[in-house]
């Protein structure tokens, strides 16, 4: 089926994918279904077009690919103290130089522009702010990120800035870090900073990314920076993360209302390993904890009912859930696999009640993730129903392949176009069921610093040469970069 040019939303959604088609592809109105393959999205439509003004972004974060990890009076992060601590990262590798983008931005904006990207995501590093993570701004620090929204300007791209994806300067850290409730009113700080300094030349913001991700790695399994594994403090992070969304929302929008403000969330479709009572519970779990803990506290003032936790035991306090509150301007999802959720047999080892593996049945990425675009489908279309239609960023959304040049300089990666146009065509059928999606953001640019994986990784739609730095589009690249222009998925 081919649609033609130039849609607009309103006719994308009456005649994108018809009727006959969908029943066949992923989320046409089929209920769960384990043992159905995902099926080949890419060999049943000839061609999707979406919306004319749907925005084609590419992903990045500051530790990830900015290197400079003492410059211009920046101050230590967790991240700079973990990646230094041998045996946390693999190989020995560390964010100290990166794809070294903080002195080569200017060529990685160009790379955007030649892949027609309209939309780039970043993200600050509070200690180039905030050495310390308090008080003035560090003015060369603010000027990185002031040149670099400038040069995106007249790229024409827009700039999307993530406030905090993850870099807390290490003096907060040996302060309490992220369970200590001060921190919460140190990044209110900091936000207003940022938006005070960058807000009449970015107007859209994210701001945390994946806050289930850090609390959990960092707090209770000790993974990622900074490395600690304490239920309790775990626990009192996810309230102090909640409280500085809720504050920092409400502080932003006082400096300047119309800021569109959101938060970039790490979110699986969250299905059952089986029909049992105890295997939908476990699942119904793990949809409140990783999709929903950060999200429902913002969008409806309370904990969602199947997270298994109490209030006390988190720390919050009368008065709190007021605090929390925030009604977003926009829902960020980074997708990217989905989890299958069971009963613990030992509670011990689980004391969230459920246990969580990643599918299988379709193909593994080079990280070990499941291909299974259904999913994401399901996961769009659960957000939308259970919120009323909010407007969705897709905020990340890739793979990692590490294919690297060929002998002719080419990285021919079809592993990753598929996957992309498998995800993409998913989208859509969220989009033409009701789902309200206003942008996708590829993850990522470049390849860069996967945090405890460190350089194995390769999640770009660019090759970076670490040695040389040079950058090679594959041809995945190549590809977004054809649709990015034209819309249109075939
Ligand atoms: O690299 C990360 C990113 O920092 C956050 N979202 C997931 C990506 C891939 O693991």
């Amino acid at each position: 089926m081919r649609i033609s040019n130039n849609l607009n939303r309103r006719d994308f959604l009456s005649v994108a994918l018809g009727a006959a088609a969908a029943s066949t592809l992923p989320g046409g109105g089929r209920s769960l279904d384990l043992a159905a393959p995902s099926p080949s999205v890419a060999s049943e439509i000839a061609a999707v077009k979406f919306p004319k003004d749907f925005i084609w972004g590419a992903a990045t974060a500051s530790y990830q690919i900015e290197g400079a990890w003492k410059e211009d009076g920046k101050g230590e992060s967790i991240w700079d103290r973990f990646s230094h601590t041998t045996g946390k990262i693999r190989g020995g590798d560390t964010g100290d130089v990166a794809c070294d983008s903080y002195h080569r931005y200017n060529e990685d904006i160009q790379l955007a522009k030649d892949l027609h990207v309209q939309s780039y995501r970043f993200s600050i590093a509070w200690p180039r702010i905030q050495p310390s993570g308090s008080g003035a701004p560090n003015p060369k620090g603010m000027d990185y990120y002031k040149r670099l929204v400038d040069t995106l300007l007249e790229a024409k791209i827009r700039p999307l800035a993530t406030i905090y994806h993850w870099d807390l300067p290490q003096a907060l850290e040996d302060s309490g870090g992220w369970p200590n409730r001060d921190t919460a009113d140190r990044f209110v700080e900091y936000s207003q900073i940022v938006t005070r300094a960058l807000g009449d030349r970015v107007s859209h913001w994210c701001i945390f990314n994946e806050p289930w991700v850090f609390t959990t790695l960092g707090y209770r399994l000790g993974t990622h920076a900074p490395g600690k594994t304490d239920t309790g403090d775990f626990l009192r992070s996810i309230h102090v993360v909640n409280l500085a969304q809720g504050k920092a929302f409400h502080a932003i929008k006082a400096i300047n209302g119309k800021l569109q403000l959101g938060t970039a969330y790490s979110m699986t479709s969250a299905e059952p390993a089986s029909d049992s009572p105890e295997d939908r519970q476990a699942a119904e779990c793990g949809h409140a904890c990783f999709n929903l803990l950060f999200l429902n506290t913002a969008l409806k003032g309370e904990y969602p009912a199947a997270f298994p936790v109490t209030p006390e035991v988190m720390g919050v306090r009368p008065g709190d859930m007021e605090l929390v509150r925030a009604p977003l301007d926009f829902v960020g999802i980074n997708y990217y696999t989905r989890g299958i959720f069971s009963r613990p047999e030992h509670s011990i080892s689980a004391p969230l009640g459920f246990e969580r593996v990643d599918g299988t049945q379709g193909p593994l990425t080079d990280n070990g993730w499941e291909v299974w675009p259904d999913g994401f489908y399901r996961l769009v279309m659960r957000i939308t129903k259970e919120y009323d239609k909010p407007v969705i960023e897709i905020t990340e959304n890739g793979c990692s392949y590490t294919d690297a040049p060929d002998v002719h300089g080419r990285v021919p990666d079809v592993r990753k176009i598929e996957f992309y146009r498998g995800y993409l065509t998913a989208l859509a059928h969220a989009m033409r069921d009701g789902a309200n999606v206003r942008g996708y953001h590829a993850w990522s640019l470049l390849d860069n610093f996967e945090w405890e994986q460190g350089y194995t990784q390769r999640f770009g739609m660019v090759y970076v040469d670490y040695r040389s730095q040079a950058r090679t589009v594959k041809e995945s690249g190549k590809w977004y970069a054809k649709l990015a222009a034209s819309g249109e998925l075939s």
